[in-house]
């Protein structure tokens, strides 16, 4: 059996970006990547709710507007657009794209502070302590460090921090503390990759504070019920997005019965603590099922510096779009940085891949051996013959590929599952001029054709298993082998991998995928 999902429910989601800007390209990596989830587990089967979207609220957005002298709301309109439209030139397959703005979800956030507060949570009393507006954290004052330029910064974001004292409504944390390490321990898988984990778990060991969650000063966020001088803490409205999602606060709607609680949400470094303490410990308040898994990634750096406006080294991804190809552009993302670490792009580094790996190992394979097929096998799949060794061994490596990319899926492990494809092709490269199917035409057109079976068969399962990350190519290379024309082809989901080709059938004229990175000339 090859396709286990039996339309078994998965709720994916990303971290919902602040519009204070427009999106830039560790935004796309973390999309891409979630993306790239949601279509391999659609293909498998399963039943896919996909949600991304925008964060509104809270003072950044506020303070931003502020500069630019436009109201927030218009400000978030604005770039939430931009994020939209990023996401739709990425291939997002998204089942919604949520603002936090948005009608339903203020009904869920009032929601669980209803419930955190009906559980004895919630207290009124006075914060004065250390903001960071960048961050929109809080962060005590050992985390923080006065520096030359006589301003305080958080260590940990280097983010100015700001004393703050007002009334503020505060949510018991600190009595989550052994049953948030209760639950990491029953549940290991919950935060990845294990050292960022052990990073969180360090964290609560430590001792966790009472955590402020209203505001007074302002008035962008979503009211406090029963106390509308307070708005919301940001992070408080923020998370509870991935309930809204689903249905919330109508916990008997078949959506939400269907997909709470999520599989995964798929974060970044910078904010695990919100997600893998506070989250859990306001779902354990509100009476609520835990997410399965929190993925936590990595930064990525250009040629090793952080991105800053500043320093104009900000990657806009539609003009990576443009210069590379959306695919390549995934591909590279997925392949260069095992997800979970930090990373480094540089020009370099894409043309290296989209040369090597794709149009080298993978583009000119399939075109070779598919013109091979179109001249001297009447544009159909030959017949194989007999099996030797190396063709069988060359299949069951191929055969094993859906395993190895479940099991590294399950984790997100994308640059393991693309690594062990790309062994795979980087075989059958070596296996094709080892066999010289050009010199068998004449000497024995029987073996020509087997060795030409072998090849576009691995090709198909390569082909079949990249679409979650280069569903165009891979469409069109599944198309010249004849696997049917559109997307939802029954040929092209991961059922259909053990049905190998069928000789015979009909392939139409071969065209190249993967061209070459050429650098433009100058002048
Ligand atoms: O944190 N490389 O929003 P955000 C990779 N609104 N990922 C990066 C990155 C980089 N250089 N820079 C940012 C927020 N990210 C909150 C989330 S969720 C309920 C609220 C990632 O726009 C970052 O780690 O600052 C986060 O996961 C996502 O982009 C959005 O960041």
């Amino acid at each position: 059996m090859t396709s286990p999902g039996s339309n078994t429910p998965f709720y994916i989601t990303t971290a919902i970006s602040y519009p204070n800007g427009v999106p830039h390209i560790g935004h796309a990596y973390e999309t891409i990547a979630t993306d790239t989830m949601a279509r391999f587990k659609r293909l498998d089967g399963y039943d896919v709710r996909f949600l991304t979207g925008t964060d509104e609220h809270g003072l950044k957005m506020q303070q931003t507007a502020d500069k630019e002298g436009i109201p927030v709301r218009e400000l978030a309109t604005r770039n939430a657009k931009a994020f939209r439209a990023m996401n739709d030139s990425l291939g997002i397959s998204y089942t919604r794209f949520i603002r936090t703005t948005d009608e339903d979800h203020y009904a869920a956030a009032s929601e669980i502070w209803r419930r955190m507060e009906a559980n004895g949570d919630i207290y009124l009393d006075k914060y004065s302590g250390w903001y960071s507006v960048r961050d929109e954290a809080f962060w005590p004052e050992d985390e923080t460090e006065l520096r030359e330029d006589g301003i305080r910064y958080a260590t940990e974001t280097d983010t100015e921090v700001t004393w703050t004292e007002e009334e503020s409504y505060f949510f018991r944390l600190g009595s989550y503390q052994q049953r948030l390490l209760d639950f990491y321990e029953k549940n290991p898988e919950f935060g990845a990759p294990q050292s960022r984990f052990n990073e969180v778990i360090s964290f609560v060991r430590g001792g966790l504070q009472d955590l402020s969650i209203s505001r007074t000063t302002f008035e962008w966020g979503v009211p406090v019920p029963g106390s509308e001088k307070h708005v919301m803490y940001v992070w408080v409205d923020a998370l509870t997005n991935y309930l809204t999602g689903v249905g919330f606060p109508d916990t008997e709607s078949e959506s939400f019965r269907r997909y709470w609680p999520a599989d995964v949400h798929v974060i970044g470094k910078d904010i695990s603590r919100f997600h893998a303490v506070y989250w859990p410990a306001f779902l354990m308040s509100a009476g609520l099922e835990l997410p399965k898994r929190v993925m936590i990634h990595g930064h990525l750096h250009n040629k090793g510096v952080k991105m800053s406006k500043s320093l104009g080294n900000v990657v806009a991804p539609q003009d990576w779009v443009e210069q590379y190809g959306l695919d390549q552009v995934r591909f590279f993302l997925l392949r260069e940085v095992p997800f979970g670490a930090d990373g480094s792009y540089s020009h370099e580094a894409v043309v290296g891949r989209m040369n090597s790996d794709l149009a080298n190992n993978f583009g000119n394979l399939a075109q070779r051996s598919l013109s091979m097929v179109a001249k001297n096998c009447a544009g159909m799949v030959p017949s194989p013959g007999s099996f030797t060794e190396p063709d069988a061994a060359l299949l069951a490596d191929a055969g094993a590929l859906l395993e190895t990319c479940r099991s590294a899926f399950e984790k997100q492990e994308f640059s393991r599952a693309l690594e062990a494809m790309w062994t795979v092709l980087g075989d059958t490269n070596a296996y094709f001029a080892e066999q010289q199917p050009w010199v068998l035409r004449k000497t024995d057109p029987e073996r020509m054709n087997t060795v030409l079976y072998v090849t576009l068969e691995v090709l198909r399962i390569v082909a079949v298993l990249s679409q979650p990350v280069m569903p165009t190519s891979a469409a069109q290379l599944l198309t010249v082998l004849g696997q049917g024309t559109s997307d939802g082809d029954p040929l092209r989901a991961f059922s259909a991998l053990d049905t190998a080709l069928q000789p015979g059938t009909e392939l139409p004229a071969p065209t190249p995928i993967f061209p070459k990175y050429e650098e433009p000339s100058e002048g």
